[in-house]
């Protein structure tokens, strides 16, 4: 059976809710951030980069990289269903989403991490200063760059119910992670159809029991 190598409160937690959609078997094995918020080095084992979601495959393969993991459970198993016709407006906007989850909607919000740890994280004496430098490091590069893109989701989301178009897609599944990110970290959840999208991909039901499964999430 395909086991999914999961880390707690991640991006691991949207290729169980893929396999839910699917309503695929799959085995979990559950991973606990360590005191720095990052995986266990036991995740190396696994994969040399020991970052989550990894998964090993029922022939034993291991695939790691959440669009790859997506790719892969929708071309081996019966994943048509979630995927757009060929050569149709959809998909090539759904192949957009995929790539831009990962490939462009992360990098702001990966900026804004390190700018609230270096705020939080450095010793006490020189805080003012590195305070100063996270300010201005966020005015030039984070804000502006998270805005622009939150702007592209909600223009997006007015023009159609989902990602790719009118219908959901692993496009969805796969926006969910930066857009639940953003939610928590950049008020991207106050945007009205940012918002409803929320809504209605927490209301699936596969979503529900994926969290079921995955354990602590804390971006639902
Ligand atoms: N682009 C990769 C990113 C993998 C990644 O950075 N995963 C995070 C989970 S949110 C992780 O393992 N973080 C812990 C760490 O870096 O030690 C993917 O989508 O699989």
């Amino acid at each position: 059976m395909l086991t999914v190598h999961h880390l707690e409160n991640s991006r691991s937690q949207r290729v169980l809710w893929l396999l839910e959609e699917l309503r695929l078997p799959y085995d979990v094995k559950h991973y606990k951030r360590d005191a720095n918020y990052l995986a266990p080095t036991e995740l190396k084992k696994i994969h040399p980069l020991g970052k989550a979601p990894v998964i090993v495959t029922d022939e034993g393969e291991v695939i790691a990289e959440t669009g790859a993991i997506m790719d892969y459970i929708l071309h081996t198993y019966d994943g048509t269903g979630l995927i757009p016709q060929p050569k149709t407006r959809a998909r090539n906007a759904f192949t957009y989403w995929m790539f831009y989850a990962e490939g462009s909607a992360m990098q702001p919000l990966l900026l804004k991490l390190v700018v609230d740890r270096i705020r939080t994280k450095t010793p006490l004496l020189a805080r003012p200063i590195a305070s100063r430098i996270a300010e201005k490091i966020e005015e030039l590069m984070v804000r502006p760059n998270l805005q622009a893109n939150i702007d592209f989701w909600e223009k997006t989301l007015t023009d159609h119910e989902w990602f790719a178009g009118d219908e959901f897609t692993a496009a969805d599944i796969m926006m969910s992670f930066p857009v639940e990110a953003a939610a928590a970290r950049a008020g991207a959840g106050d945007r009205p159809h940012v918002r409803a999208w929320l809504d209605r991909i927490h209301a699936r039901p596969a979503y529900g029991r994926a969290l079921e499964r995955g354990g602590p999430y804390a971006y639902a």
